[in-house]
């Protein structure tokens, strides 16, 4: 990777992957791609260039490869699983749609490609424990068939143009940045908010629910990681499994309470939300990455909960 552009730059993994890169890399050579209404600001703003990049418009995804000789490509834009639901024709425009405009211009241009997966592109159909990295891939939300769509899609680009297109099936992603947004998973962040705040914690998941969670500076190392990875130990591509903790409210609460004794947390169900997290698997199996391109998580629940909560309460100019 030599320049980069990140297409949907300001939204919760790009505004944090972006600042990683531009660390990484010479920050004038990572580009933060963003749309009207969601504009860089601070930092992110002022550490490297940005440009207007709509992901439904091929054209300026093209200009900003052409203005910046882009080879890599982040492309982060999408709308997560509730929100696609109320969505589900503009989950289409900009998931399957925004990765086809991505894709040919990585295929005229030449550049690869990374488009992340999720945990939500299996389905009840898919085995729920240990969800091996080849399986049933039948998901009844839009933003399953989005990114099972993307899948294949990116696998048929390299493939078929030779593309260099790598991905990983992200879990619920955990960080005192910036807000998730419209996602099942949302729940493992909110409950970090309330507990600093000292609210009591409206848990819209019931007792049960386990999934699949990370904390934010696995996701994005496992983002760069699998970028930089030597293309011929990869024997797949899109997408791999990765993991590195899985909980239900009643173990997250707990674990908080360990740090926070007065926490509280009732239950509230939404029901659109607990549909999609029951179709969900309860764990993966990574093992693929870890033998592929040496995948290994460093945060588990503990060492991130205390890490959440450090954090948060420095925001929030709350005393330690
Ligand atoms: C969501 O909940 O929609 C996302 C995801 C797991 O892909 N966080």
């Amino acid at each position: 990777m030599k320049n980069i552009l990140i297409i949907g730059a300001t939204g919760q993994i790009g505004s944090e992957l972006t600042m990683k890169l531009r660390s990484l890399y010479p920050s004038g050579n990572v580009v933060a791609g963003y749309i009207k209404g969601a504009e860089p600001k601070g930092d992110l703003l002022e550490s490297g260039p940005s440009h207007l990049v709509d992901i439904t418009d091929p054209a300026q995804i093209a200009e900003a490869v052409d203005k910046y000789q882009v080879d890599t490509i982040y492309n982060l834009a999408a709308l997560l699983s509730a929100v696609a639901e109320a969505r589900p024709q503009l989950a289409w425009k900009i998931g399957v749609g925004g990765l086809y405009n991505t894709l040919e211009v990585a295929r005229e241009k030449n550049c690869a490609v990374f488009t992340p997966s999720s945990i939500g592109s299996f389905g009840e159909s898919t085995p729920h424990e240990k969800t091996p990295q080849d399986t049933v891939q039948r998901p009844e939300t839009i933003y399953g068939v989005t990114k099972v769509t993307g899948e294949l899609l990116s696998d048929y680009y390299a493939k078929r143009f030779g593309v260099d297109t790598r991905s990983v099936r992200f879990p619920g992603l955990i960080s005192y940045v910036a807000p998730p947004g419209g996602g099942t998973t949302d729940y493992a962040v909110d409950i970090f908010y309330a507990a600093v705040k000292g609210e009591t914690f409206k848990c819209p998941l019931k007792p049960g629910t386990f999934m699949d969670m990370m904390y934010m500076p696995d996701a994005l190392r496992a983002a760069i990681e699998i970028m930089e990875a030597d293309p011929s130990r990869l024997r797949h591509r899109n997408s791999f499994n990765i993991a590195s903790m899985s909980f239900d409210p009643e173990i997250i609460s707990a674990k908080i309470r360990e740090y926070v004794p007065d926490f509280k947390m009732v239950y509230e169900l939404d029901p659109l939300r607990q549909k999609i997290a029951d179709s969900w698997p309860d764990s993966l199996d990574d093992s693929c990455a870890r033998y592929e391109w040496d995948w290994k998580p460093e945060y588990n629940l503990d060492a991130m909960t205390r890490d959440m909560l450090t954090n948060l309460r420095k925001k929030f100019g709350i005393a330690q």
